[in-house]
């Protein structure tokens, strides 16, 4: 009798030490610190400036072969990186919110697989509610509500992940507008987890950051996307970024490329070192666009090459390859 219970005792014990441990330690991502905002900069548990660097998916649903642990751990390994976003179509080609249940359904799944690889091969990961043809975020608030809710419930716990909750405003889209959606989508991820960084988008394709610096979104581990193409956009949008930093404002490149705002023609390789000196000075995160081999002078991959992990030099665009020159320079 006595032994029974004493068993019974010691079994309680380790159910209530199982389940505290599973509540409070992260499963995955566990490699990586937690990472926070401090002034302008990102910084590590230790309170050092930490600097992102990466790439970023094509649309989850366009070239959803790339997310793979092989992929991750090979960029991880061989091109030097830090990051990857997980770039999440809102409305283009079975886009979350447009693409019916299923098509819902798949994309989170996808997301889960992105965010798991990424921790097994030590990455941040960046989960991108990628608005564009849809302009302005209102358009799916109440989506974008729901989904950074369940997203940040399944992720509380990874250390890795961090959320982007609205890539490119455009359409005229005022900082005002913005910031009432960002307002709600923040306060949506905050209930489920109290210190993930959040990336905002900004008026103008993430360009404008000097509005946001003007009026920011309260809260902690915020910071603002600036996004750049070489071919189009130069000195004087550095001069916008430069003049919202001097405000206080913290910056994350979280998508940029060299071709032009298209995505496709000539690359601008002397404006790109412009661009990566700034960056570089300035401790600003940068992830580029796009893993892929869509025939276009924005992906990194050649377009026949089918291989969807371990790339040799030969088998990436002349952007691919001077993408990867900058990471492995650092
Ligand atoms: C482009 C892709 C292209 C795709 C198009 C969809 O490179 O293959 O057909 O989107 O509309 C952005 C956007 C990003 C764009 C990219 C290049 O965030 O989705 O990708 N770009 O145009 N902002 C500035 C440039």
């Amino acid at each position: 009798m006595k032994k029974i219970r004493i068993r019974k005792f010691f079994i309680c014990l380790l159910a209530v030490l199982c389940i505290t441990a599973s509540d409070c330690m992260p499963v995955y991502g566990a490699k990586l610190p937690a990472l926070k905002v401090k002034g302008t900069q990102l910084v590590n548990d230790k309170g050092k400036t930490v600097q992102l660097r990466g790439v970023s998916t094509h649309g989850l649903s366009w070239y959803p072969q790339y997310v793979n642990q092989k992929a991750f751990s090979w960029m991880k390994k061989n091109w030097k990186i830090n990051t990857v976003r997980l770039a999440m179509y809102t409305s283009e080609y079975n886009g979350y919110c447009t693409g019916g249940k299923a098509n819902r359904k798949m994309l989170e799944k996808r997301i889960d697989q992105g965010v798991k690889c990424a921790a097994k091969a030590g990455l941040y990961v960046i989960i991108d509610w990628h608005i564009l043809s849809d302009g302005n975020p209102g358009t799916y608030e109440k989506e974008a509500v729901a989904f950074f809710k369940k997203m940040a419930s399944k992720y509380k716990n990874y250390t890795n992940v961090i959320y982007e909750i609205c890539n490119e405003p455009n359409g005229g889209t005022s900082w005002s507008d913005i910031r009432t959606y960002a307002g709600k989508v923040v306060k949506a991820i905050r209930s489920r987890d109290k210190d993930a960084v959040i990336l905002i988008g900004t008026p103008n394709w993430s360009q404008d950051v000097e509005l946001a610096a003007q009026n920011p979104v309260r809260g902690k581990n915020l910071m603002y996307t600036l996004h750049f193409y070489a071919g189009t956009h130069g000195e004087y949008l550095r001069q916008k970024a430069q003049a919202a930093l001097d405000q206080g404002l913290p910056l994350f490149v979280s998508e940029f490329g060299i071709s032009d705002a298209s995505g496709n023609g000539a690359l601008n390789k002397s404006e790109g070192s412009r661009w990566m000196k700034f960056l570089n000075r300035n401790k600003i995160s940068y992830v580029g666009w796009n893993l892929s081999n869509k025939g276009e002078s924005s992906a990194l991959i050649k377009s026949d090459c089918s291989n969807t992990s371990g790339w040799k030099n030969k088998e990436l665009t002349p952007w691919g390859n001077w993408l990867v020159k900058q990471f492995r320079q650092k």
